[in-house]
């Protein structure tokens, strides 16, 4: 049977905004997804974040269910809100509190924290001043990541800076799908190279306030396959791998944007605003990349703008998301990164699948597309290991169901069950597969659901 390695890293993950809820308690400021929530039409069902898991309240008992996970690892993000409620200046002690009692309780289960500075949540002070649109902003970025090091660095030994900047910027800024919801492509790509910057600036904080630990940046992956050999279609993916997957990793782990994007945009009047020696700053050392794993895509030609590439379903099953599930993808998108990085070790930050998930009147959620769809990521995840890819660690998304953005509280991608009406946790039967799974480093478990769960409920 094939084993993961003995120091496997294995998470869950969540983010503060969508997780945390007491969105005006103890001094928190208002973020841009404050904001965007509470304009008419822009959510599913008009949810917020105001309330959403209360994490924040329930902090023992998400400790006490991490535990009883047997995780050893949990990603979560710091709300910069929370810490700087303006972005800048004034620092919330009670947001400090709040960070530092989740990682105390953390370290005392012998789980280790796992810190992203930066998960959307920009203050909405800052967005009256431009956003990330505005360079300022990267430097404001780096002061409140200071204060986070200064505050929590003596105990989290590992930082994410900026979680998915793709989706920040592009999905923000071009598709209007995300806060702040503007639609315009240059300005994405200015906040595209603002957040990179944030990124480098905060890495140079961290170095030189000799913090112990590691340090990298997570962005959101896929695998881009051509639909047919034509010169056309294969420049198309290529066209879509640069833009989401290079356009990110490449400066981070090489200094430079992709050529062949950078003319490719500069033909059709858009450029990176770029100055002396910000790919320096931005490609100073990390110590892993994270990868944010959910699906692929085949790619044709098409006339869309700027990029003229399109997406062409393949037919395979999808999650509730309507993202197709291909693993392979995953196995691939890994082999590729170590050609391209081979001095890099990754870390999967986040993978998971949205179900429609539905609680059994004896109150179980048989939640099984979830098992299959981890099972199937884990066996690609170490096919790569065994194939000497520097994998370390796996983080699943996500620890409980919570808000899944412009889809509301719609969409479940939780290991544990949330129901919004009282916000009681429920394991589902994939985070009973997933505490085998963690415990004994491979996949091959079989587990009689109902003893598990009945003996859970005696020991309750
Ligand atoms: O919920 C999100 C998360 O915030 C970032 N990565 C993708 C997840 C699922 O859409």
């Amino acid at each position: 049977m094939k084993n993961f390695p003995d120091d496997f890293i294995w998470g869950t993950a969540t983010s503060a905004y969508q997780i945390e809820g007491a969105s005006r308690e103890d001094g928190r400021g208002d973020s841009i997804w404050d904001r965007f929530c509470h304009t008419h039409g822009n959510i599913h069902n008009q949810d917020t974040g105001d309330r959403a898991c209360e994490h924040y309240y329930r902090l023992e008992e998400d400790l006490n269910i991490l535990e009883d996970l047997g995780v050893n690892a949990y990603r979560f993000s710091v709300s910069w809100p929370r810490i700087q409620p303006v972005g800048r200046g004034h620092v919330n002690g009670r947001g400090i509190d709040f960070y530092q009692r989740l990682v105390d309780g953390l370290l005392s289960r012998n789980i280790t924290p796992t810190a992203t500075l930066y998960h959307w949540d920009l203050p909405v002070a800052l967005q009256l001043e431009g956003g990330w649109n505005s360079r300022n902003t990267a430097s404001y970025f780096a002061e409140y990541a200071d204060e986070v090091f200064r505050s929590l660095g003596d105990r989290v030994h590992s930082w994410i800076t900026i979680n998915e900047p793709w989706v920040a910027s592009f999905m923000g800024h071009w598709t209007g799908q995300h806060a702040p919801g503007l639609q315009n492509f240059q300005i994405a790509l200015n906040v595209a190279h603002h957040l990179l910057l944030a990124h480098g600036k905060a890495v140079e904080v961290f170095r030189s306030g000799n913090h112990k630990g590691d340090i990298g940046i997570t962005c959101d992956m896929s695998s881009y396959y051509p639909v047919s050999e034509s010169i056309e279609d294969r420049e198309a993916a290529l066209r879509l791998d640069e833009h989401k997957v290079k356009w990110f990793t490449h400066p981070v782990l090489k200094g430079q944007y992709p050529e062949g994007l950078l003319s490719w945009y500069s033909e059709k009047g858009y450029e990176p605003p770029v100055q002396d020696g910000d790919m320096e700053l931005i490609s100073g050392k990390v110590d892993f990349l994270g990868i944010n794993y959910y699906s692929s895509f085949d790619i044709k030609k098409g006339e869309n703008q700027p990029l003229e590439a399109d997406f062409v379903p393949t037919g395979r099953d999808k999650t509730a998301m309507g993202w197709e599930i291909r693993p392979e993808g995953l196995y691939d998108l890994l082999i590729s990164l170590q050609k391209q990085f081979p001095e890099t070790p990754f870390l999967i930050t986040e993978n998971g699948a949205a179900c429609n998930d539905e609680v059994d009147e004896d109150g179980r959620v048989r939640d099984n597309e979830r098992i299959d769809y981890l099972k199937s990521h884990f066996e690609m995840a170490l096919k790569a290991i065994e194939d000497g890819v520097p994998l370390k660690g796996y983080f699943i998304w996500s620890l409980m169901d919570n808000f899944e953005w412009a889809y509301g509280y719609e969409k479940r991608f939780g290991i544990i069950h949330v129901d919004f009406s009282n916000l009681k946790r429920t394991w589902k039967d994939s985070a009973a597969w997933c505490y085998q799974v963690f415990e004994s480093g491979h996949t091959d478990v079989s587990l009689d659901f109902d003893s598990f769960f009945d003996e859970e409920d005696e020991d309750d």
